[in-house]
């Protein structure tokens, strides 16, 4: 075998986890089924206009009802592990800390996971992916009140712990705090659908909310994660942690000293901004507080100590890799609507090269060389082992309605991200970087968020038109089965 992957055979720790990351409001369907509270993002998809495609995850693909099938069909993939996430409002339906939990939630959980642990399939489990239990956005507008969210989250997490953690040693609390900020308070177009933008939102401050947001979800990321390690983490023995999304960020001219300090500033405003907190300082990037001031909040010495540590891991998602510069140059004032640290984006550099092969999503691109320089970057900064919990693209092209003819659909274009990417998780093991899982996203093509059915992401193609949302295997699932086979040791 001369491939290049020869090399990197066994290299893989033995207990490596890998398998699929997904999340509850992407795949479970069943909105207001059994005693389930509606979520902010059950709110968004039946609201007019907030999906591109016009459609709801009322039904996604019915996971809920299907669980049993995704499990086996995850073991026919040969993983050893999944990542999932519980939604708030169907256990807990109106999300409070005095409110009542709803057993047919918990009895759905409880099912999954013995399902899993029966096929021998470690749960990972997040307990917040995005979907904020609409009532407290009606009650206190969520997270923009940190007094009164933070200890509904603490309750939720406590519930969680105490019935689930018996069985479940991998806990994750947040999914992309950043982005959950951004994207529902700057950019507008995710949940609760918050942005300064008026001509498209009619609530919000993307000069001040995206910071605030941030901010709460560090507060109560630290106070659950002490809470396991002090009340839990004795009989239960497992492990928590926060993932974050970061992309590799590199300048657009290697040669500009402006550029080399935008790439930086981009990988502080996406990465440091949580990381930094969690896994460094205990505080904020100096280039964040530079650029925000005051509209960034600060932590009391108190809250630092809390927030400094809070994690046992660096849970990763990433996806591609930017070429970044100035946007508004040096001397000129830089607006404060502006979220994301001054930048303007290139597909190319400064001598032409792309940033990789395109996908059927526009920010996304096939960028394994970004990919091996950010996971350099975070192991240098933080040195704490790293979980990815999520990687994998779209096909250009796979957007087809029909389901794909033939035996399976040979997706060639995730084969080779997923080649190329896990090849570089190998080759960093054998850097020296201490890596302990990989997730790829997705299991199923499934609902993604505001671009509904149209971004499929799965290495399982789902027939949306079929009443049992018919899966049917990519080629790519088969590869993934065989590369990790070969990497991981024996
Ligand atoms: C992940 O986020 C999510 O965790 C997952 O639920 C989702 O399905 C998956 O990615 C695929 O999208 O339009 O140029 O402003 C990935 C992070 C951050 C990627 C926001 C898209 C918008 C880029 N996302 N970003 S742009």
């Amino acid at each position: 075998d001369n491939s290049p992957e020869a090399g990197l055979k066994g290299s893989l720790r033995k207990d490596f986890f890998w398998g699929y990351a997904t999340a509850a409001p992407q795949i479970e369907g069943a909105w207001n089924a059994d005693g389930k509270g509606p979520s902010t993002w059950d709110i968004l998809a039946h609201t007019p206009g907030r999906v591109i495609d016009a459609s709801t995850a009322d039904d996604a693909t019915r996971s809920y009802d299907f669980f049993r099938e995704d499990v086996k069909l995850m073991k026919s993939y040969g993983v050893n592990a999944y990542r999932f996430s519980l939604s708030w409002s169907r256990i807990i339906p109106l999300g409070g800390k005095d409110d009542p939990v709803n057993e047919a939630g918990i009895k759905f959980y409880s099912e999954l996971i013995d399902e899993l642990l029966a096929h021998d399939i470690t749960p990972f489990v997040t307990l917040f992916h995005w979907d904020v239990p609409q009532a407290l956005e009606d009650r206190y507008k969520s997270m923009l009140d940190a007094e009164k969210y933070v200890p509904d989250f603490v309750r939720y997490a406590r519930v969680c712990f105490e019935t689930f953690g018996g069985k479940v040693k991998h806990w994750i609390t947040y999914n992309e705090p950043g982005v959950y900020a951004l994207a529902g308070y700057a950019g507008g177009a995710h949940a609760p659908n918050r942005s300064s933008d008026r001509e498209k939102y009619s609530e919000g401050d993307t000069s001040t909310e995206p910071w605030i947001v941030g901010h709460t979800q560090l507060l109560s990321h630290a106070q659950v994660y002490r809470m396991y390690k002090e009340e839990f983490a004795h009989t239960q023995h497992g492990t928590i942690g926060i993932t974050l999304s970061g992309n590799w960020s590199a300048p657009y001219d290697a040669t500009s000293p402006a550029d080399i300090a935008a790439a930086q500033r981009a990988l502080e405003f996406e990465i440091a901004w949580f990381a930094d907190p969690v896994h460094g300082s205990g505080d904020y990037p100096a280039s964040m507080r530079a650029q925000l001031g005051s509209r960034l909040p600060t932590f009391t010495d108190a809250e630092k100590q809390t927030v400094k540590g809070s994690s046992d891991f660096y849970g990763m998602n990433t996806y591609t890799a930017f070429f970044v510069r100035d946007k508004v140059p040096p001397g000129q004032p830089i607006p404060p609507e502006d979220h994301k640290g001054n930048l303007a984006w290139s597909d190319i550099n400064s001598e032409g090269v792309s940033r990789g092969a395109e996908s059927d999503t526009e920010w996304l691109r096939t960028s394994p060389w970004g990919f091996a320089k950010l996971l350099h970057w975070v192991w240098d900064r933080y040195r704490v082992p790293i979980y990815i919990t999520e990687n994998g693209t779209t096909a250009k092209g796979e957007h087809v309605p029909a389901p794909p003819a033939g035996d399976v659909l040979n997706d060639v274009h995730r084969i080779e991200f997923y080649r190329a990417y896990v090849g570089e998780v190998a080759k960093a093991v054998t850097e020296g970087i201490d890596i302990r899982s990989y997730f790829g996203w997705t299991l199923l093509d499934n609902w993604e968020w505001a671009k509904g059915y149209t971004d499929r992401f799965g290495v399982t193609w789902v027939d949306f038109e079929s009443e049992e949302k018919k899966r049917y295997p990519k080629r790519s699932a088969a590869f993934n089965r065989e590369f990790f086979e070969h990497l991981i040791a024996r």
